[in-house]
């Protein structure tokens, strides 16, 4: 076959695999298609965790006109027993005679195993097929296989001056509705959301994705201030605090009311966000929104922990030397320091701007 007649299969695959973004976690999102004589006779993609794979789907409505075909598959099929059967074993037996493969699968499980054992069963296999593409889908589950810890977005809200809140302390509102909206529909993609105790003891915020979407709700409380009364706290979403203290009295109430104490190493600034995102790797959580405030925004990037920024940015100027700005923790101190923008994309929501891009350290 072309390069572009794979292309456009893997493209469809990609399209099926993308319609469960957000709904997967921990799992990565995966389509396949299964191709005979120029014709699609099956697709498939992965709906959520412990549901069937990708794959599976995709034989099962091909049936036998499986034999002899091609199949598409985003991801290496899996190799091991997990909350499925393995899928290698299935594309084995249903006759496939050549596998185009977007991506290995960084899962160690499996991770080039499944390629070795196709093609000593005599089947084509074909590696690499739009990798770029498979990899930017599924971003936060090769974060977590290569480096053990969840992927990290910050997201800020400011104005043209920077400023998160008035000399008085006063945010509501820097950006728009439309802004804030969008802002909120956003969260349906992460698996988790975390603010700073600062956070919540000023604004006392829900932390929502709305329609029934799992998020874990994380506080990062060096000192265990939490108050039980929280909003965040009155919903069935799963709530994390990370803590640097021990206070037996406290962590019984947190605990009656649901809630997962972590205690995590501790630095100069109170919670080692290393150590935090490793437990929260050790619990599956695999693409983390940090909301704010500054101080934990600010202690991400001098930890040098965060890997992308959504940035909306109103078109206001709040002025003040005391006014709060965007971002705390130390900072640098040479701009060729600065953290940079990589894949960097703007785009205009209501009257704010949205900037998004890949963190790079220098
Ligand atoms: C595939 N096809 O559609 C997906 C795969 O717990 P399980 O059994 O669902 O296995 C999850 C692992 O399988 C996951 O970590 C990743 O390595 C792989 N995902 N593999 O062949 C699929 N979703
Ligand atoms: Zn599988």
């Amino acid at each position: 076959m072309q390069a572009q007649v794979l292309n456009a299969y893997m493209r469809r695959a990609l399209e099926l695999a993308a319609r469960a973004r957000g709904k997967t976690f921990p799992n990565p999102l995966v389509g396949a298609v299964v191709v005979k004589n120029g014709h699609v006779v099956g697709e498939g993609f992965h709906h959520k965790a412990g549901a069937p794979h990708a794959e599976v789907l995709a034989l099962k409505e091909a049936s036998g006109k499986a034999r002899g075909a091609a199949l598409f598959c985003t991801f290496e099929p899996c190799f091991h027993f997990g909350r499925t059967a393995p899928c290698v074993d299935a594309v084995i037996s249903s006759g496939i005679r050549e596998v185009y493969i977007g991506s290995k699968d960084p899962n160690p499980l499996t991770c080039g195993k499944s390629i070795r054992l196709l093609r000593r069963r005599g089947i084509r296999v074909a590696v690499g097929i739009m990798k770029k593409e498979v990899f930017r889908l599924n971003e936060p589950f090769f974060c977590a296989m290569r480096r053990q810890r969840p992927l990290v977005t910050l997201k800020v809200a400011a104005s043209l001056d920077g400023k998160i809140a008035t000399r008085s302390g006063r945010s509501q509102w820097i950006t728009s509705r439309a802004a804030r909206r969008h802002a909120h529909n956003m969260r349906k993609y992460y698996d988790a959301i975390m603010v700073g105790i600062g956070t919540v003891l000023k604004d006392d915020p829900g932390l929502e994705a709305g329609g029934g979407h799992r998020l874990t709700k994380i506080v990062v409380d060096s000192s265990l201030r939490l108050p039980l009364s929280a909003r965040l706290l009155k919903t069935r979403q799963p709530v994390v605090v990370a803590t640097a203290t021990h206070n037996k009295v406290k962590e019984k109430a947190l605990l009656m009311r649901g809630v997962k104490v972590l205690h995590t190493k501790r630095n100069s600034g109170g919670v080692d966000l290393a150590d935090l995102l490793r437990r929260l790797h050790a619990m599956d959580i695999r693409h983390l929104l940090v909301e704010g405030g500054a101080a934990l925004t600010g202690a991400f990037l001098d930890a040098r922990l965060a890997d992308k920024i959504v940035f909306y940015w109103a078109p206001l100027i709040i002025g003040g030397r005391q006014a709060l700005g965007a971002l705390g923790g130390r900072g640098v101190d040479t701009p060729q320091k600065a953290v940079s923008l990589k894949r960097m994309t703007m785009e205009r929501i209501g009257r704010d701007f949205l900037i998004e891009g890949e963190l790079v350290y220098s």
